[in-house]
C-alpha cells in the first residue's frame, strides 16, 4: 500500500545536504516546535527514516519540514529530520531550508531580507540578501550557546585519555583539539573520525550529563567535532563534526560552529563583536560572530551567528509503499 508521496526539493549547504520536504507535512501536536518535535518522534518517525536512510537517502541525509508559525512574531516553523533522529536545531539545515524556501517560492518575508522562525530549540532571527530570484546568503541569529564542560577526561578504550570540552549551540557538542592521543583532523582520515567518534560519544553521555536548563526534552551529546589545521584561504579554524551513526558533516555546522563560539570565548579566546570563520572537512566556509552576552540557566552564555549559502540541487517526488521491504530505509 502507497504510505506516502513525498515532494522534496534538495539542496546542499556548503556540502551537505538538505532535503526540503514539501508535501506530505503530517499534522503535529503541540504549542510550540519542542512539543511537535515530541509528536513527530513517537508517530511519524517512519516518515524520517524513508527519506532519510538507504535507499531514498544516505548516511550524512538531513532535510526538514516548513510549517506555519507557532508564535505570533514569527513567520514560520521548522522541523528537523535527519538520520539520527530530530535535531532541535541545525544550522545547515536552517540555511539550506530558508533558501530553498524563497527561491521555490514555499516562503514570503513580510520585511524583505528579514525573517524569524520557530525551531525546537527555541526561536531564531534570520537575515538574507537575494539577488533575482535566487539567495546569495543566510545568517542566522541562533539561539544561546554555552560551554556546558570544560577540561573533562575521558578514558577511551583502544585510544587512551582525551581532554574534552562539553558545548551547547543548539545541539551537545563532544570538542576534541589537538593533544597527544589526537594529532589534529587534517592527520586522521576519514575512516579514523567514524571510528572513534562513536566511542568517544558514548564514553562522554556516560560520565557527563548534558540538559538544557530551559528544555528537558534537548539533551544528550549528539555530536563529536574534531579540531585541525586549516586548508582554505581566510578560515580561523576547521572542523570535522561527526553526527549520527556514520556521519560527518560536509559544511562547517552551525550548531557545531555556535557550541564552539561558546567554548573559545568562555575559555577568553574570542570577545563580543568577533567573527570566526569556520571550514569543514572539506573547507567550505561559515563565518560565526558573538553577537552577545547572555545566560543559560547558571551558565555564562553567547548569542551567536553564523552565516553561510546554500544551492538548489533538484526536485524530487518519493515514493514510499510499504510492500517495499525497504520503505523504511537501512544502514549497512
Ligand atoms: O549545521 O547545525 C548544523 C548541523 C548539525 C548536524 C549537521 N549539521
Amino acid at each position: 500500500m502507497l504510505k506516502g508521496t513525498f515532494f522534496c526539493v534538495d539542496a546542499h549547504t556548503c556540502g551537505n545536504p538538505v532535503r526540503l520536504v514539501t508535501s506530505g507535512h503530517p499534522h503535529l501536536l503541540g504549542d510550540n516546535m519542542s512539543d511537535k518535535r515530541q509528536h513527530f518522534l513517537r508517530e511519524y518517525d517512519w516518515i524520517r527514516k524513508a527519506l532519510m536512510f538507504e535507499p531514498r537517502g544516505h548516511d550524512m541525509m538531513s532535510g526538514a519540514f516548513l510549517y506555519p508559525p507557532c508564535s505570533d512574531s514569527a513567520d514560520a516553523s521548522i522541523l528537523f529530520i535527519e538520520t539520527s533522529g530530530c535535531l532541535p536545531m541545525c544550522g545547515h539545515g536552517t540555511i539550506g531550508t530558508i533558501t530553498a524556501a524563497i527561491e521555490s517560492g514555499l516562503l514570503t518575508a513580510k520585511t524583505p531580507g528579514q525573517l524569524i522562525i520557530d525551531v525546537p530549540a527555541g526561536q531564531i532571527k534570520i537575515d538574507y540578501q537575494q539577488t533575482g530570484e535566487k539567495v546569495d546568503w543566510v545568517k542566522i541569529y541562533n539561539v544561546a550557546a554555552y560551554l556546558a564542560h570544560q577540561d573533562q577526561i575521558l578514558d577511551i578504550p583502544g585510544l587512551g585519555t582525551l581532554k574534552v570540552d562539553v558545548s551547547y549551540g543548539g545541539n551537545y557538542y563532544v570538542i576534541v583539539d589537538p593533544q597527544a592521543n589526537f594529532p589534529g583532523l587534517r592527520h586522521w582520515s576519514a575512516g579514523d573520525i567514524l571510528k572513534w567518534s562513536p566511542i568517544v560519544r558514548e564514553v562522554a553521555q556516560q560520565q557527563l550529563s548534558c540538559i538544557h536548563p530551559d528544555d528537558p526534552t534537548v539533551n544528550g551529546v549528539s555530536h563529536v567535532l574534531w579540531t585541525g589545521d586549516t586548508i582554505s584561504d581566510g578560515s580561523d579554524g576547521a572542523n570535522a563534526v561527526f553526527y549520527g551513526d556514520k556521519a560527518i558533516d560536509r559544511s562547517p555546522c552551525g550548531t557545531g560552529t555556535s557550541a564552539r563560539l561558546a567554548q573559545l570565548y568562555t575559555k577568553g579566546l574570542l570577545s563580543v563583536g568577533d567573527e570566526y570563520t569556520h571550514e569543514s572537512i572539506i573547507g567550505s566556509q561559515f563565518v560565526g560572530r558573538i553577537e552577545a552576552e547572555t545566560t543559560v540557566g547558571d551558565h555564562k552564555a553567547i548569542m551567536p551567528s553564523i552565516k553561510g549559502w546554500a544551492r538548489i540541487i533538484g526536485k524530487n517526488a518519493i515514493t514510499v509503499d510499504d510492500n517495499d521491504p525497504y520503505a523504511f530505509g537501512f544502514q549497512v
